[in-house]
């Protein structure tokens, strides 16, 4: 078996994503601190396997470093998901691969950029509580499509646990511990409780975020 390592701190949310794929997948890796206050990702080391200077980077045995989060989780998917994480046939593939793409820059992104830092990284006196309850309506216009579909299957893309509930779920943790009113979504809140009942989400995703406070 070839041996992983991962760059990228734990309180990453995309450093987070490989971790729960990869203990999805019950694969061994070593991990390494970098990013933010651990540093590394400015030396020309880091910069060799990723020259954004961004965590996470992911390398399996031989192979070149990948980074992307989205890269390495279809990269881990192809190389050692089964079948029904990652259809290896393309028609099948791309209804998991549609919601995961949506998932992963819809909600994921978009919840981290525009809510989750302007809540969680700004010092409480700078908060703009108006801004951030705005930017969390529109997160959850998307988080309602995400209720509606999951009215119908019991993961994002239909009744198995595929790839999109990664590129999905990494971010429900932080949805639904920031201190903010949340618009119902049953089917959410549903779907979430069945995430947390899978040990790799709660011990890669349901961690402390506190070191990012401002
Ligand atoms: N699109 C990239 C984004 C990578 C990224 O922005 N990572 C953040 C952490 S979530 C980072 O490296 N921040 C700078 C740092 O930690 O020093 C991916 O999905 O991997």
């Amino acid at each position: 078996m070839s041996e992983i390592t991962v760059w990228g701190r734990k309180s990453s949310v995309n450093v987070q994503l490989v971790l729960w794929a990869l203990d999805e997948m019950s694969r061994p890796y070593q991990r390494h601190d970098a990013g933010f206050i651990y540093g590394v990702v400015d030396t020309d080391e880091f910069r060799a396997m990723n020259p954004n200077g961004r965590v996470p980077v992911l390398i399996d045995g031989d192979a070149p470093p990948v980074f992307e989060s989205a890269a390495i989780l279809r990269y881990l998917a192809s190389q050692y998901g089964d079948e029904s994480f990652w259809p290896s046939a393309a028609v099948a593939r791309a209804q998991v691969d549609k919601w995961a793409e949506w998932a992963k820059w819809n909600f994921g992104h978009a919840f981290i950029m525009t809510t989750f830092w302007k809540l969680v990284r700004t010092s409480a006196d700078k908060i703009d509580h108006d801004t951030v309850r705005s930017a969390l309506a529109a997160v959850e216009e998307i988080l309602a499509l995400a209720d509606a579909k999951l009215a119908t299957s019991t993961y994002l893309a239909n009744d198995e646990f595929t790839l999109a509930d990664i590129a999905f779920g990494y971010c429900l943790y932080r949805y639904y511990d920031i201190d903010v009113v949340r618009r119902d979504l049953p089917h959410l809140r549903r779907y979430y409780e069945l995430l947390c009942r899978r040990p790799a989400y709660r011990k890669n995703i349901m961690v402390s975020y506190d070191e990012l406070r401002a």
